[in-house]
């Protein structure tokens, strides 16, 4: 069978950054304009004040500093807080599209390839920005890239699922030079109102080259050793936006078409899931999880990460062994784990092995074992 291999990885950062600071005292000024508001109910015990949001805790519970967006104007004013994004005509690209462009270009130059020898497109994300037509497609075109192209959603996994469909699809012939690319803009589908989850997410958006191992040009590239994945149905992380919530008959809550979570059930759920996904894998390989040098983990929460890595290695693992990127991008969905590969692969020696792997709603998870060529 064909051996493959990930040639190029890229990045397409936003310019503009939100500390936890900027982000609380947003937050916090909202909250207590609304509980000022509202303070006769309040005090007549009809209404619950809003709770403050607080740096400390942020840190503390999740490890996130700040995080990249790609409208900081519209999230920090009160009256908004969320991103203000120009309505774009049909005739210009979209601005999921655009990222992801970006991204994909870097992971082709480091590749050594030009867009028109890619002959597949995954466009992987948690968020599409329309049904049709596909992001993938349009990304195909702006491209200049030739073959064929497709959109999947497997939320915070979906870069992992994207590299096992890229993956297969090269071993089996049916694609010479795949891309999947995550374009994340999780800042449109945060309720930044909410104190309990206003500070997990950021914007990005990544993207791998995969293609076989003859013939690859790249000096910066991983051999495929295997991929595996896993679902099991939680309603744990949902959000109930869809094309027929026009049509349902009693209009949906405002805030039920956002991200919501129960993040100390999942915490607690997924830990265990991946983990043994991860465990099996490596065993299924051949692989003692103490060869493996590097693990890019998916970018939602810190001690989830040093769980699920104690867990495998049977210790504590080390920053370099686990990187963090998170600190800096929070939570960016599926780009997370790319973002930790993109930045943080470039020591390993020739035959080291590193693992991938991206895991949230779903429940989802999949991982990639990679060796450095
Ligand atoms: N400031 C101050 N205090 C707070 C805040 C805040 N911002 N938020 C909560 N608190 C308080 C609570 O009220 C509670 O107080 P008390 O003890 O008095 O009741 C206390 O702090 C503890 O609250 P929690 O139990 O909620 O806090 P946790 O320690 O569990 O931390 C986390 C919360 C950080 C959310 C944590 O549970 C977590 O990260 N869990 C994992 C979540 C996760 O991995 N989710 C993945 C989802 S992403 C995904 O799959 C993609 C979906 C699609 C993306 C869409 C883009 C938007």
């Amino acid at each position: 069978m064909t051996r493959v291999a990930i040639t190029g990885s890229g990045l397409f950062t936003p310019a503009e950054s939100i500390s936890n600071d900027e982000l609380v005292a947003c937050y916090n000024a909202y909250a207590e304009r609304e509980n000022s508001r509202h303070a006769e109910a309040i005090a007549a015990g009809t209404a619950q004040p809003l709770p403050l949001s607080s740096s400390e805790f942020i840190v503390k519970a999740s490890g996130i500093k700040s995080r990249y967006v790609v409208d900081k104007a519209g999230v920090l004013d009160i009256d908004f807080m969320r991103p203000r994004i120009r309505t774009r005509g049909n005739d210009e690209p979209s601005l999921m599209a655009e990222m992801g462009a970006a991204a994909a270009r870097q992971a082709l130059a480091t590749a050594g390839r030009d867009p028109s020898e890619v002959d597949f497109i995954i466009c992987a994300a948690s968020n599409l920005q329309r049904p049709y037509p596909a992001v993938a497609v349009e990304l195909q075109q702006l491209l200049g890239a030739g073959g064929f192209a497709y959109d999947m959603n497997v939320a915070c996994a979906s870069a992992a699922f994207g590299i096992q469909s890229a993956v297969d699809a090269v071993r089996l012939g049916n694609a010479k030079c795949a891309l999947v690319i995550n374009p994340e803009i999780c800042s449109g589908h945060l309720n930044w109102r909410n104190r309990d989850c206003h500070f997990i997410f950021g914007d990005a958006a990544t993207a791998v080259v995969i293609e076989p191992l003859h013939g690859a040009k790249s000096r910066d590239a991983f051999e495929v050793m295997g991929t595996r994945l896993k679902t099991q149905f939680s309603n744990n992380i949902r959000n109930n936006f869809g094309f027929l919530n026009a049509s349902e008959i009693e209009a949906r809550p405002w805030n039920d078409v956002l991200f919501q979570q129960e993040g100390r059930k999942v915490f607690k759920e997924v830990v265990p899931m991946v983990s043994e996904l991860l465990l099996g894998h490596l065993a299924a390989l051949g692989i003692a999880p103490e060869s493996v040098k590097r693990f890019w983990l998916h970018q939602a929460n810190l001690s989830m990460n040093q769980f699920i890595a104690r867990k495998v290695l049977g210790r504590d693992a080390t920053e370099t062994e686990a990187p963090v990127i998170l600190d800096e991008y929070a939570n960016t969905s599926s780009a997370g784990c790319i973002i930790a590969f993109h930045k943080h692969h470039a020591d390993l020696a020739a035959g080291e092995l590193g693992l991938l792997s991206g895991f949230g709603a779903g429940y989802s998870a999949g991982s990639a074992i990679l060796r450095k060529l």
